[in-house]
């Protein structure tokens, strides 16, 4: 914690944007002022860094490095403030000295790093590891473009490129004297050296210098600072050669941009170049600082542990090897028994289309030294289980098959621990998708269900809530997330229920007030009912669904009968921008929000809110305002989700199918404090025979609904709603959105009978606050840190 007086703030601040800008405040703009208050907290922290950085280096404390493809930190701002415990002195010299502390917030470009919940997940890991005084280093790329920005035209999807460094990122240092050098291509071969130690010989390699840029993480309310580091690529600094402008840019397209595919295996050799830039660059830098206080490396696994956030950083474990071996001359099976005890991976998907398979041939090009370690790992592999296990069993789960390196196997077979992200979905992983991994190992699977930082959901994105959690709710729910179960001693007192209700509504007129500003759409706050549904756009992910429900609500309207309770339908979702069939779901939701919101005969009963460019910040301003939380993927798809997670522990009510956390939720509320309707993953399973057609022939309103994909009711919509409408029939409705239809219809109805009761809504309400504790990211963390990593960190009462 840092301490200071709103004088000596306002005198700093003012010195600052002088020193900087050479100008007055009254002189400068939004983003100056914002840069220049980031530059202060960040002189604030330094010394903790460096501190933070010497005593895990002199203790010899236990270090993790969590690799991963994508983060997504969200704006820092407010984060560093709260956590150095600074925010109320700040805001009130702000305010003092005139400024607008909102525009200064927003003038903060929010890093598009990740996609969705993977990289957002990886970055409240970080965010809770300080608070806990855990030493949790996040390693990964610096794209020079984010994911891209989402406008709409005419209805359409249309991608801008991300460009978030233009204006400088004020909380990053550049550290060109950690660079290392990553090799790419050309040939190798083993020969002996002098010594008669076999070594490998590379001609005509690409070398690309990785320069890290550090960026503090602040622990809450302690001085731990641990380090993100991201890595850029560039052109080695080699005084004899010069590059040509065609080798620059081959070098520097590394680090260009973000994959925009969430959930989704693009197979591209740029993406594999990445993944190899991000694991070489880190395991060198880990391996370097290691080295600066051991002679070897024979006992790195004490205080080393490397994490593989989903396939994408795999290669680390061929990379690992490479340096024990050909540089630090370890025998295959010490650097193998060290790998395997420094290595750990997080499998986050199901769906067959996102595990990861790279072609032998690109591998073996682009990569040649790490295509050998991967051929010694399979071989080495079967020869070691085909005896135990046989043939068939051992060719299914091998690294290597059909032509292609299987990641995830790879992962397994290089790690001494492999976690899903949620109960269910750890079990999927066991009994189907690694199911013949986990038969050879079954002591290396575990759970590790996801969870969110509640210092950004509720105390930052939500101070109303936070105020009255101060001043109502008994114990720490700050340091220790289980103890906001004491929200439920007043789910049966009306004067608390009547709190949370004006809570909500704050919450609500806020963001009304900003959809009006920004999207010219008038919502009504008081009234309606907020349903919301924000996530990447996927076709397991059932946005569909939802919108055939709003249909259905649209045709009750138009045919006289009026809605019980008005409702606002809120989306944000991006869609891949090479996924076709999402950006027509797009449309089709853009314009049939078109028809709803400008027809009279709707009046105030039913408005749909697409909010553009869904990303953390968005997040932050809808999930404090949301009524009802729609988690309706299909049973047996979604890993996890995390945005369940934030909005009930804002007090929204989840609407879902038993897939996913969506279970642990259930368990946690109960049956009577959230809505469950749909198939259960078993069912689907067991489901072989499904016929779309015949669930349509038998249902008349069915029928109505879907067929106002084509008969004209929803304008400018005629190749889009032929496309849907096929997918559903002609296409056999891969993700049973027909087959779940009538049970979400009536779960939906539920939700209306349950919010014409106020007492009872808030109720609920106060149950879900209750009872999101155990979905805080410090939990999480902290096993991961207890059970993966063994790393040491501060006790948690609860
Ligand atoms: O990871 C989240 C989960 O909560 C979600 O259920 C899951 O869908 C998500 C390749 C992914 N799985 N796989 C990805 C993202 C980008 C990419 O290029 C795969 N994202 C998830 C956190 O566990």
């Amino acid at each position: 914690m840092a301490t200071l007086t709103v004088d000596e703030f306002k005198q700093d601040f003012k010195d600052m944007i002088l020193r900087l800008y050479a100008e007055d405040i009254k002189d400068s703009d939004a983003h100056q002022q914002f840069t220049a208050l980031a530059y202060l907290l960040r002189e604030m922290y330094a010394p903790n860094l460096k501190e933070t950085r010497q005593r895990y280096e002199n203790d010899r404390v236990k270090e993790a490095y969590y690799f991963a493809i994508e983060f997504l930190p969200g704006r820092m701002l407010q984060t560093n403030l709260l956590n150095l415990g600074l925010s109320d002195v700040v805001m009130t010299g702000l305010l003092e000295m005139g400024l607008d502390v909102e525009k200064i917030v927003d003038a903060e470009p929010d890093p598009g790093l990740g996609n969705g919940g993977l990289g957002r997940l990886g970055s409240a890991f970080l965010d809770s590891a300080a608070a806990l005084h855990m030493a949790l280093n996040g390693n990964g790329i610096r794209y020079q473009y984010g994911l891209f920005r989402q406008t709409f035209e005419n209805g359409f999807q249309v991608e801008m490129p991300d460009d978030w460094l233009r204006g400088g990122n004020a909380w990053e240092v550049r550290r060109e004297n950690r660079a290392c050098l990553v090799r790419f291509g050309g040939n190798v071969w083993m020969a002996e050296d002098v010594f008669g130690r076999l070594v490998p010989h590379y001609e005509n390699t690409t070398d690309v210098l990785a320069v890290p840029y550090d960026t503090g993480i602040v622990g809450y309310h302690n001085h731990t600072v641990n380090t993100f580091r991201l890595w850029s690529a560039e052109l080695p600094t080699d005084p004899s050669r010069t590059y040509t402008l065609q080798e620059k840019q081959n070098v520097n397209e590394i680090t260009e941009i973000l994959y925009p595919d969430d959930s989704n295996y693009a197979g591209r050799l740029l993406r594999l170049k990445q993944e190899y830039f991000l694991v070489s660059a880190g395991v060198q830098s880990i391996v370097r600082h290691y080295r600066k206080h051991h002679r070897n490396l024979n006992h790195m696994d004490l205080t080393v542990a490397i994490h593989i956030n989903d396939t994408h950083p795999a290669m680390a474990i061929p990379e690992l090897m490479r340096i024990l071996m050909d540089e630090e001359f370890m025998s295959w099976d010490q650097a193998w028994a060290l790998t395997t005890k420094v290595m750990s991976y997080t499998n986050h998907t199901l769906l067959a289309e996102s595990l990861e398979t790279w072609p032998e041939d690109m591998v073996a090009q682009t990569v040649p030294r790490i295509y050998q370690i991967i051929q010694e790992i399979d071989r080495r592999f079967r020869a070691m289980q085909v005896p135990v296990y046989g043939d068939d069993r051992v060719n299914r789960c091998a690294p290597l098959g059909n032509g292609t390196v299987r990641m995830a196997y790879l992962a397994v077979i290089g790690s001494h621990s492999v976690n899903g992200v949620a109960k269910l979905h750890t079990e999927l992983l066991e009994t189907d998708v690694l199911k013949d991994l986990y038969r050879i190992y079954p002591e290396k699977f575990n759970n590790k269900t996801n969870g969110v930082t509640m210092r950004r959901w509720i105390q930052i994105a939500n101070p109303p809530l936070t105020k009255l959690l101060d001043s109502d709710v008994n114990g720490d729910w700050k340091h220790r997330p289980l103890d906001i179960i004491g929200v439920q001693s007043f789910a049966n007192d009306p004067t608390f229920l009547k709190k949370l209700r004006e809570v909500k509504v704050k919450n609500k007129r806020a963001l009304a007030k900003r959809i009006r500003t920004h999207l010219n759409i008038a919502v009504d706050p008081d009234h309606a009912l907020f349903d919301v549904q924000i996530k990447r756009l996927h076709a397991y992910k059932r946005q569909l669904l939802h919108a055939l429900y709003i249909i259905d609500e649209y045709q009750q309207i138009k045919a006289g009968k009026d809605l019980a309770v008005p409702r606002v339908h809120i989306f944000g979702a991006k869609a891949a921008p090479s996924y076709y069939y999402a950006k027509e779901i797009i449309k089709m939701i853009n314009e049939l929000a078109n028809l709803i919101n400008n027809d009279p005969d709707v009046g105030d009963q039913l408005r749909i809110v697409f909010v553009p460019n869904y990303g953390v910040s968005e997040a932050e301003d809808i999930i404090p305002a949301a009524d009802v939380s729609e988690q309706i993927s299909l049973a047996g798809k979604e890993a996890s989700g995390t945005s369940n997670m934030k909005l009930m522990a804002n007090g929204a009510i989840t609407l879902a199918t038993m897939d996913g956390a969506n279970i642990e939720i259930a368990d946690a509320v109960g049956q009577d404090n959230i809505v469950i309707f749909g198939m259960t993953a078993a069912q689907v399973q067991a489901y072989t025979n499904y016929s779309s057609q015949a669930i349509f022939d038998g249902d008349k309103h069915l029928q109505k609904v879907v067929n106002a994909l084509i008969d004209g009711t929803i304008p400018n919509i005629g190749r889009e709603g032929r496309d849907i409408y096929n997918s559903l029939l002609q296409y056999n409705d891969e993700y049973y959105v027909l087959a779940d239809y009538e049970s979400y219809a009536k779960a939906q109805d539920r939700i209306t009978g349950l919010y014409q009761d106020p007492e009872r809504w808030y109720q609920m309400a106060a149950i879900n606050i209750a009872k999101s504790g155990q979905f805080s990211s410090d939990l999480t963390i902290a096993r991961y840190g207890d059970d993966i990593w063994h790393l040491t960190r501060d006790q948690l009462v609860n």
